[in-house]
């Protein structure tokens, strides 16, 4: 007989890691994990008042290739809104890859085992914006979240 536990602690899993990040934006000091394992989410409160500052001068994000996938590390990129951001991506790689952000006409060709700069607009906050490589379909995509600034 299989043995059933992990195949149920796989879900419970993604279900904490998804929630992470919304309940680490969320200034919600703790939730307890009982109402995490339950789906139970309604304590969070409203996230749209959350305000973040930001001291960084640039980003750094790298594109590698993981068990055999292309990925953009890290694969959510946070920003404040309202002002310019610089994103310095390396391709670790020794291919060519892309960097598009349809939603913000960006569209950038990441030299193989370069640093490529990226300047990214000053955004609205509460906006979120898929990423993918327009050379390679199968690149894993990646998300650029715009937080409201203080
Ligand atoms: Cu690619």
């Amino acid at each position: 007989m299989p043995d059933t536990r992990s195949a149920r602690r796989s879900p419970n899993t993604r279900t904490i890691l998804a929630l992470a990040l919304p309940l680490a934006l969320s200034g919600t000091a703790c939730v307890s994990v009982g109402a995490v394992e339950t789906g139970e989410i309604s304590d969070i409160g409203d996230t749209s008042a959350a305000r973040f500052s930001d001291d960084r001068d640039s980003i750094q994000v790298i594109t590698t290739l993981i068990g055999g996938k292309n990925v953009f590390i890290p694969s959510t990129i946070v920003v404040t809104e309202g002002r310019s951001q610089k994103l310095s991506i390396h391709n670790t790689t020794d291919a060519h890859h892309g960097f598009r952000i349809p939603g913000l006409g960006i569209e950038m060709i990441l030299e193989a085992n370069q640093e490529t700069l990226v300047e990214l607009p000053a955004l609205a906050g509460g906006n979120v914006y898929g990423i993918d490589c327009h050379l390679h379909v199968p690149h894993r995509h990646a998300t650029l979240m715009v937080l409201h600034g203080r």
